[in-house]
C-alpha cells in the first residue's frame, strides 16, 4: 500500500492530459536520438513540451524548469504556463531528462513533468542534491543521509531478507563518487553505474524485480532529485535530499528560493508535498519504460501517469497515427 498519498485536490483528468505533454516532448527528442546533438534534442523537447503545456486549463507556474530567466528562454523558472483558467498549480519539470543519454542513444532518457498544489514543491536551485532512495514496502526511517553507505545498505538487506551481496545500488559515474563506490563495493553490494539520469535512477528502485536496482545513493542535480521525490511520493518509497550548499553564493541563491538552514535534510515528502501528479514517457529503451517506436504508419510511446492522492500508477502504450503532428 502507498503510505505516501493524500487529499485528492487537482483534477484528475488532468493527470492523463500530462501524458500527453511527456509524450510529445519525448518523440520530439526521439528524433535526434544518437544524433550526438545535446542541445538539439533539449531544445526540440522543450519546444514541444512547452507548446502542449500550454493547451491545459491551468494556471501553471513552473518551478523546476530550463534554468533561471536569464539562461533559459523557455520553460524558465518562474514562467507561467497554461490557459491561465483553471486551477493554481506548481510544476517541475525536465522536457529531457538526459539529453548526453538521448545524444548517444543509450537507455532511460525520460520526458518528466510533476504538478502539485501552488506552493508544495520545493524551489530548488541548480545545485547539487546529495541523495538516497529506496521504493515502498520498507518501514519509515530505514534509509539516513547522516550513515555511512554500508549501514543503509545493511539496513535494507536486513529489511528485505537477503544478503547484502544480493542487493544493486544505482549510482552517478562520477568522479565525486570514488569514495562511495569504493564503500559500497568494499560491502558486497552490487552496482549499477549509470552515466546519467538520476531522476530514472530513482525511480527504479519502486520496483526492484523488473529493474533490479533495490536503492539510489549519491550525488546528482537539486531539480532532479525535487522531481523523483515527486514520483515516488506517488509509488510509495522513501527518499531524503540534502542541497550541497558548499559556497557562500549557493547559500544566498538558496535563501533567496526560501531554504533557510543550508544543511536541512529534506524528506521526499518536503520536496514535493500534498497532491502531486506526476508523467515520464521514455524516450530511449529503459528498464521500466520503453523509448519511442517509430512504425510505417503510427509510432509508439510509453508513459507512466501517477497520483500521489490515490497512489495510481498507469501505464500508457499509445499508438499516435497522427504522425504529422509529431513531424
Ligand atoms: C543528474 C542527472 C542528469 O545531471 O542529476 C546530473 O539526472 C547531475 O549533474 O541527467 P552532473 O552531470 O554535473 O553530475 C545530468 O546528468 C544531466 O542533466
Amino acid at each position: 500500500m502507498n503510505t505516501n498519498s493524500s487529499p485528492s485536490v487537482i483534477d484528475r483528468m488532468l493527470s492523463i492530459e500530462l501524458a500527453r505533454v511527456t509524450e510529445r516532448a519525448a518523440v520530439a527528442a526521439a528524433h535526434l536520438r544518437g544524433h550526438g546533438e545535446e542541445d538539439k534534442a533539449d531544445q526540440a523537447a522543450v519546444d514541444a513540451m512547452r507548446s502542449e503545456l500550454n493547451k491545459l486549463p491551468i494556471d501553471g507556474r513552473v518551478v523546476i524548469g530550463e534554468g533561471e530567466r536569464d539562461e533559459a528562454p523557455m520553460l524558465y523558472i518562474g514562467e507561467e504556463v497554461g490557459t491561465k483558467k483553471g486551477m493554481a498549480v506548481d510544476i517541475a519539470l525536465d522536457p529531457l531528462e538526459g539529453t548526453t543519454i538521448c545524444a548517444k542513444n543509450l537507455p532511460n532518457a525520460l520526458a518528466v513533468i510533476a504538478v502539485a498544489e501552488r506552493g508544495n514543491m520545493l524551489y530548488a536551485p541548480d545545485v547539487y542534491m546529495d541523495k538516497i532512495a529506496i521504493g515502498p514496502g520498507y518501514p519509515e526511517g530505514i534509509i539516513d543521509l547522516n550513515l555511512p553507505a554500508v549501514e543503509n545498505l545493511a539496513n535494507v538487506a536486513k529489511e528485505k531478507g537477503v544478503k547484502i551481496s544480493q542487493l544493486t545500488a544505482c549510482i552517478m559515474d562520477r568522479p565525486r563518487h570514488a569514495r562511495l563506490i569504493e564503500e559500497v563495493r568494499e560491502a558486497g553490494a552490487s552496482i549499477r553505474l549509470i552515466g546519467d539520469g538520476d531522476v530514472a535512477g530513482v525511480i527504479h528502485t519502486t520496483d526492484p524485480d523488473l529493474t533490479g536496482i533495490d536503492i539510489y545513493i549519491g550525488i546528482g542535480g537539486a531539480p532532479e532529485g525535487v522531481l523523483a521525490a515527486a514520483a515516488l511520493r506517488c509509488t510509495g518509497g522513501q527518499m531524503k535530499g540534502r542541497l550541497l550548499l558548499d559556497t557562500p553564493d549557493k547559500v544566498a541563491r538558496a535563501r533567496k528560493m526560501g531554504v533557510e538552514d543550508p544543511n536541512r535534510i529534506y524528506d521526499m515528502t518536503e520536496m514535493a508535498s500534498g497532491d502531486v501528479l506526476f508523467a515520464a514517457t521514455g524516450v530511449t529503451d529503459g528498464n521500466l519504460l520503453s523509448g519511442v517506436k517509430f512504425g510505417r504508419n503510427s509510432l509508439t510511446t510509453h508513459t507512466l501517469v501517477m497520483r500521489s492522492s490515490s497512489g495510481t500508477i498507469r501505464e500508457i502504450k499509445a499508438i499516435h497515427h497522427d504522425m504529422e503532428k509529431f513531424a
